[in-house]
């Protein structure tokens, strides 16, 4: 049992702090924003895509505009007649080593659709996109996506739930759809905010929102188990 609360609580502590950092591919022009990007261990990069055509591609740090050899993610090419497009890339950060990234549509990488994810010194996003500029190939991946989840951007849980309700109960899946409420149900935690602002939202009680976050977070674990 001790192993089993201990668990829960270190998954609670995990996912509680985990964020969901945005990203937007091409509005405005050839970049991303932020072209500088933190996240941690844990958090979720989601990737909006704007008008014309677009992807994400993990890079190789030394070789501007081609993908990394092994592993990596790929979008696939999202392409936005008008404004932001309805479907998202995310991808999950489980290191904090700096991923370098860029887009191989036409000769967008050469022109400043560039960006690196925790850089080493923020002078490193500059030297990437210089190196692209030089760049004499921009290589897309073959194939599908990979490496990350191309989703509906209307579907997204953090943009009704997570980001409005307690940080200890809602935040504990910020991308997983429906492993996160099925796994959820059993306890007072509310899918929707907007439906039951009460049940997390209003307690002022710690002890209680802690029990109801170890009792999401037990069944989490049960139903990994
Ligand atoms: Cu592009």
């Amino acid at each position: 049992m001790h192993f089993i609360a201990a668990t829960a609580l270190s998954m609670l502590a995990m996912q509680a702090q985990a964020k969901t950092v945005k990203v937007m591919v091409g509005q405005g022009g050839l970049k991303f924003t932020p072209d500088n990007i933190k996240a941690s261990k844990g958090d979720t990069i989601e990737f909006s895509f704007y008008t014309s055509t677009h992807n994400v591609i993990q890079g190789d740090a030394t070789k501007a505009c081609n993908p990394v050899d092994k592993g990596g993610f790929f979008s696939g090419d999202m392409k936005v007649t008008s404004g932001k497009g309805t479907k998202t890339f995310t991808v999950k950060v489980d290191s904090t080593d700096p991923m370098y990234i860029y887009c191989g549509v036409g000769q967008h990488c050469q022109a400043g659709m560039t960006a690196v994810i925790n850089p080493k010194a923020d002078g490193d996003v500059k030297s990437y996109a210089d190196n692209a500029a030089k760049a004499d190939k921009n290589v897309t991946p073959k194939g599908d996506a990979f490496g990350g989840t191309v989703a509906d951007a209307k579907l997204e849980p953090t943009e009704s739930g997570s980001m409005v309700s307690t940080k200890g109960v809602s935040s504990m899946s910020p991308t997983g759809g429906a492993m996160t409420t099925g796994s959820m149900s059993g306890s007072a935690t509310p899918t929707n905010s907007k439906a039951a602002p009460s049940s997390t939202g209003a307690a002022s009680n710690l002890e209680g929102q802690l029990g109801a976050a170890v009792a999401a977070a037990a069944g989490l674990a049960a139903f990994i188990l």
